[in-house]
């Protein structure tokens, strides 16, 4: 019987082996299912030929032959020993000793997704790149996010930045934009990258803390790197704890150059502006997270996308006009400032939009290779010498990672543009290049492929006028200016930011066992801004922080005088930029947002049902929390959980509505846990009949605020208790505040 290909997604039915089919029954999935969505583009329709699908297909060896027992290997005797002729049980061995890749050296814990990318205007006066010019394209896309510290099986929610790699497939060819979610970084010089990751990794005698920056190794170089101070700051915000991959900025963090068809260049920096606006969670919560579930952004972005909550970001531009590129206080080539926005506006331009999770995630999450050289016509990289080095560094990698100089044949990486090169051979090649010519100028191959010189598709360098002498001990005199920008992130933070802040640098500085450190540390911090200094160091008990008497880094190569190698003072004149607060973007905090909904035998069952019908015409997402699995009765017939008190927890969701039931549920720790933790984590939280019981023995009704607390602290901020109409009506309000820093738990920083 003539066998379909197993490179076809849909099975040929004439394939069937009725023997096999039946053997087993496929079981059913009791999640909700999502309603079906056709997505195709370019891409993935490239991609199609790749996939495999067994459905009712044989078991067969990598060489196609179909395979009788995959129970016992091959034996001399039904005892043994096996015989080394066992091509299948020596194939499928080998096969798993290779399956496991180097895993990236940064970023290696990450998720993926497809999407597109569509234009809003054409923009021929910037840039000639295809893709910002015409409005009809749909260009492809893969994301991936990730972590930057930890390994490719860390938690998700570790305080640190997040990747947020974008390869576009234009019709020109892959360009990538490999950004964060950050708008600076840590370092100036690509060469301190290697001494900046070994700091932040698991210290390498004894390989802890996993996927954490509060240790030695790292505030030793951070603190010695007066260049890092910047980024510290965001990394000690909320930025670094995002509630979701969906509500995250992304910027592409170097100053690059949008180029046009006459050859004018100009500056560009590239921004993603999430549609759900930016959200965080709390570190105590992130840590729970982290126990509870560390796949939680993984689990987030798969469902959003699953259920058709497709996520949405839209692309945005600041543009410099080269001449203008010396008026600013700060120097454009520099990763370790940002332009504000209220001084260089971020134009959108077009929306991008996440729309189907990948089949497999090796084969496209994991093998998807990131370059910043990828760029395409009318995309320029600048001199900035940390985007220098990536231009090395991202290809190197690739080669290891990947095995060897073919990753771009990989589906996932190649590109939707024709391909015609002249390189040759190397591991795994998969293009069969026909004909005798590999080389160019050529007359055999009619000159084939040519060049396309000065006509309209090649890529051109943007000309830029480069002189000077070779030097390596000097960079540009603003570089120098590493504390302004993080004053004036500090100060553009809202309150319960600044005390998010203030709390991160405690925890951290608190973890370290080298008190020297803790308190070169806080020196800085208080040449950053004292208040935020001191109210670091009053956590940490020290009352008198000591200056800094010039900085020791970079260990300076004989001949270099230290004093070239000082911070500049702090501007003390910046005007705060309300755009680096994460409140900045418009958002609807109900939208897609999880709720639990806890209950228990006697429940009222009208009350639930209106709950979840109200939450899903407002975007979210009811869930049932029972006090056990299995159908539970309720006023009006059995309700079926979808999780139990024991089987999740308060963190995993945005807020918690204790619905009640029998009396006794006040006495359950879990449900106590559920909704005293929804409260300290500013949480909505909600109870209806006896649900209330259930708040009231948690604390949560009664809480009273901070003796320190600002005067409008409002314990009772987002605690709607009550019956009908009027509480869920009262819960999707507190809902779609977001989180109710107002409960005034904390005394405010000064600023
Ligand atoms: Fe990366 N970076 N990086 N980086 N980076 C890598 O490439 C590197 C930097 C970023 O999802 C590696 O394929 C150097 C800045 C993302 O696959 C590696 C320097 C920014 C990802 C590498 C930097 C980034 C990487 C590891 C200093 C924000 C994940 C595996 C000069 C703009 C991409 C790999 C993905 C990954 C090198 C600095 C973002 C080792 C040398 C700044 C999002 O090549």
């Amino acid at each position: 019987m003539p066998r379909a290909s197993t490179k076809n997604p849909k099975p040929d039915p004439s394939a069937r082996r009725e023997a096999i089919k039946g053997n087993t029954t496929k079981p059913v999935d009791q999640r909700p299912k999502a309603p079906a969505v056709d997505v195709s583009n370019a891409k993935l329709d490239s991609m199609d030929r790749f996939r495999e699908n067994a459905d009712d297909q044989p078991l067969s060896t990598a060489t196609g032959v179909l395979i009788e027992d995959d129970q016992n290997s091959l034996k001399a005797g039904p005892r043994g020993p096996a015989l080394l002729e066992d091509f299948h049980l020596r194939e499928k061995i080998t096969h798993f000793d290779h399956e496991r890749i180097p895993e990236r050296i940064v970023h290696a814990r990450g998720s993926g997704a497809h999407g597109e990318f569509k234009l809003y205007k054409p923009l021929p006066k910037l840039t000639s790149a295809g893709f910002l010019n015409d409005t009809s394209r749909t260009t492809p896309v893969f994301v991936r996010f990730s972590t930057v510290a930890g390994s490719r099986g860390s938690t998700d929610l570790a305080r640190d930045a997040r990747g947020f790699a974008v390869k576009f497939y234009t019709e020109e060819g892959n360009f990538d934009l490999v950004g964060n979610n950050i708008p600076v970084f840590f370092i100036q010089d690509a060469l301190k990258f290697p001494d900046f990751v070994h700091s932040v990794k698991p210290e390498p005698h004894n390989e802890m803390p996993q996927a954490a920056s509060a240790h030695d190794t790292f505030w030793d170089f951070v603190s010695l790197m007066p260049e890092t101070t910047h980024m510290l700051m965001w990394v000690m915000s909320d930025r670094a704890i995002p509630r979701s991959y969906r509500m995250m900025e992304g910027f592409g963090v170097h100053t690059f150059r949008l180029v046009n068809a006459q050859g004018k260049s100009r500056f560009v920096k590239f921004h993603w502006k999430p549609l759900l606006g930016t959200h965080q969670v709390v570190w105590d919560e992130a840590q729970k997270i982290s126990g509870c579930d560390p796949d939680f952004h993984r689990r987030d972005l798969w469902d959003a996308i699953a259920n058709g909550d497709f996520p949405e970001w839209e692309l945005g531009i600041q543009v410099v006009e080269e001449e203008d590129e010396d008026s600013f206080p700060f120097d454009l080539l520099d990763a370790t400032k940002l332009i504000p926005e209220e001084l260089v506006p971020v134009q959108r331009i077009g929306k991008l939009t996440l729309n189907r999770n990948p089949d497999n995630f090796f084969a496209e999450t994991e093998q998807v290779a990131f370059h910043v050289g990828n760029l395409v016509p009318g995309i320029d990289v600048s001199e900035d010498p940390l985007m220098q080095g990536r231009l090395f560094s991202y290809l190197d990698t690739q080669l290891i990672r990947l095995g060897g100089p073919n990753f771009n044949e990989i589906p996932i990486n190649q590109p939707i543009a024709p391909v015609h090169t002249l390189q040759r051979d190397g591991h795994m090649r998969q293009e069969i290049n026909q004909g005798r010519v590999s080389y160019e100028p050529n007359t055999l191959g009619s000159g084939c492929p040519f060049q396309t010189g000065m006509k309209e598709g090649g890529f051109r360098s943007a000309p830029r006028a480069v002189e000077g002498e070779k030097v390596r001990s000097a960079r540009g005199a603003k570089f120098f200016d590493h504390f302004s920008q993080a004053r004036l992130f500090f100060l553009s933070q809202t309150e319960p930011e600044r005390q998010h802040i203030v709390e991160a640098f405690q925890f951290e500085l608190g973890k370290l066992t080298v008190p020297a450190i803790r308190e070169r540390m806080l020196g800085i911090l208080n040449l950053v801004h004292p208040p935020l200094a001191s109210r670091v160091a009053e956590d940490l008990g020290i009352t008198r922080i000591k200056a800094i008497k010039g900085f020791v880094n970079m260990g300076f190569p004989a001949g270099v005088d230290p004093a070239q190698w000082q911070p500049l003072p702090t501007d003390q004149s910046l005007e705060p930029s309300p755009a680096l607060s994460m409140t900045h973007l418009p958002n609807d905090p109900a939208k897609t947002r999880q709720v639990a909904i806890v209950f228990a035998e006697g429940a009222d069952g009208a009350t639930i049902s209106r709950l979840k019908t109200a939450l899903a015409k407002a975007g979210a997402a009811g869930r049932l929390v029972g006090r056990r699995l299995g159908p539970i009765d309720t006023t009006t017939g059995p309700m079926d959980p979808e999780f139990s008190l024991f089987t999740t927890n308060s963190v995993l969701f945005d807020a918690v509505f204790v619905v009640g039931g029998a009396p006794g549920l006040e006495s359950d720790d879990a449900a106590l846990c559920f909704a005293s933790e929804a409260f300290r984590h500013y949480k909505p939280v909600g109870a209806s009949g006896n649900g209330s019981a259930v708040l009231d023995r948690a604390g949560v009704s009664g809480a009273k605020p901070h003796p320190k607390a600002e005067p409008v602290a409002d314990p009772a901020a987002g605690v709607v208790i009550g019956n009908g109409a009027a509480a869920i009506d009262g819960f999707l309000l507190a809902l779609k505040q977001g989180r109710h820093w107002g409960r005034g738990l904390k005394p405010p920083v000064q600023g």
